[in-house]
């Protein structure tokens, strides 16, 4: 049934036999007629499917470890508990075109070596031990350590610990990518990498913030630094914070970027740190855009599209495209900090980043 709207500009046919008889010829010559479709496919404004949704570490986290023991991470390949969006349960997204999930390893364990055309990114939750070999770089990472796998890279994980779980949130792009029709998959011909000598070759060359090795060039269309340590990410916070309030919207924000270009970290894909100053309230605010948070550190509450989330460390929460937001630190003493991952590269690229800011003197928007 077409979506019909009262309004010059806009499709306004309504149906009778003599266009019913037409639009079952057209349907059979693999036709059909835009005005039955043309206010659904060219909606006011965005529409997604995606809703906003909350994932509480609390209660994710047994069912996350009792999966550790019911199934063999071999025989999963990756044991991840991935988390759906009510409204894109069909392409598992978390939100927009995004995927993530909780994954946990067990002590001594790992995983075999694979690549694919998505690409995907780590936020360590809990556990010592963890590491990760990306195209032979072999990453140690601890709780609220960012690092990326791009697209096209080998990478296989572990856990060296002795006793304790590995747990971490992996952020990938498999619903755009699927959605591109352009996904491929691939087991490491050796099902294992050989890693470099040295561990941390990456953060040992590409990381030091604020020198660049020179005479070295970087063809890939992603960061040469694969590793982003959570004290480096804390201090750059915490340092601008003393000179910065940062922004009415997300308070002290830096993005975690490529070295070599000062831009995303990868092509599709970008991520945040942000601190919310003791006691900071955001200013309301929509974009195009989907992102996926992890609260780093400290507890609040975040208001989307009108609904009141409650949050503390590690959990999850999305906030769709367009979907009024605001971050509320209610802690009066300490700031909080919030991770976020997202598809602000592509709307950036394709140049459909918009913004609008929520007035609530009468509900004017103003584009910004
Ligand atoms: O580690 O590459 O959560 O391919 C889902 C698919 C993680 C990974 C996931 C993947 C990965």
């Amino acid at each position: 049934m077409a979506k019909v709207e009262e309004i010059a500009g806009r499709a306004r046919v309504h149906d009778n036999a003599e266009l019913e008889d037409f639009y079952a010829r057209l349907d059979t010559v693999g036709s059909g007629a835009l005005w039955n479709v043309a206010n659904e496919i060219e909606p006011w404004y965005p529409q997604p499917k995606s809703v906003p949704m909350f994932w509480s570490y609390q209660r994710m986290r047994p069912l996350v470890v009792e999966s550790a023991s019911l199934v063999q991470g071999q025989d999963a390949g990756r044991r991840v508990i991935y988390l759906v969006n009510d409204g894109r349960r069909d392409i598992a997204a978390a939100v927009g075109l995004l995927y993530t999930g909780i994954q946990i390893m067990n002590p001594g364990e790992s995983m075999t070596a694979h690549r694919h055309a998505a690409s995907a990114l780590r936020f360590v939750i809990e556990g010592t031990g963890a590491w990760t070999i990306v195209d032979g770089d072999r990453l140690q990472v601890g709780p609220n350590d960012f690092a990326v796998t791009p697209s096209g890279t080998w990478h296989e994980h572990g856990n060296e610990a002795d006793d304790n779980y590995v747990i971490w949130q992996d952020g990938l792009d498999i619903p755009l990518v699927n959605a591109l029709d352009a996904n491929f998959y691939e087991v490491h011909p050796d099902l294992y990498q050989v890693p470099g000598k040295v561990n941390n070759t990456s953060i040992l060359t590409h990381g030091s913030g604020i020198l660049k090795p020179a005479n070295r060039n970087w063809g890939k269309p992603y960061s040469p630094l694969l590793g982003f340590p959570w004290e480096q990410t804390r201090d750059a916070l915490v340092n601008l914070s003393r000179v910065s309030d940062g922004t009415d919207h997300d308070g002290v924000i830096m993005e975690y970027v490529s070295p070599h270009t000062g831009g995303s970290v990868m092509p599709t894909m970008g991520a945040h740190m942000q601190m919310l100053k003791p006691g900071f309230a955001a200013k309301a605010h929509r974009h195009t855009g989907s992102v996926v948070y992890h609260v780093a550190e400290g507890f609040g509450h975040s208001i989307i599209d009108g609904r009141r989330y409650d949050w503390k460390e590690h959990d999850i929460f999305v906030v769709p495209s367009w979907s009024w937001h605001e971050h509320v630190n209610d802690d009066p003493a300490n700031p909080a900090f919030l991770f976020s991952f997202n598809d602000f590269p592509m709307i950036n690229s394709l140049s459909l980043f918009k913004e609008i800011e929520y007035d609530s003197n009468g509900g004017h928007q103003e584009l910004l």
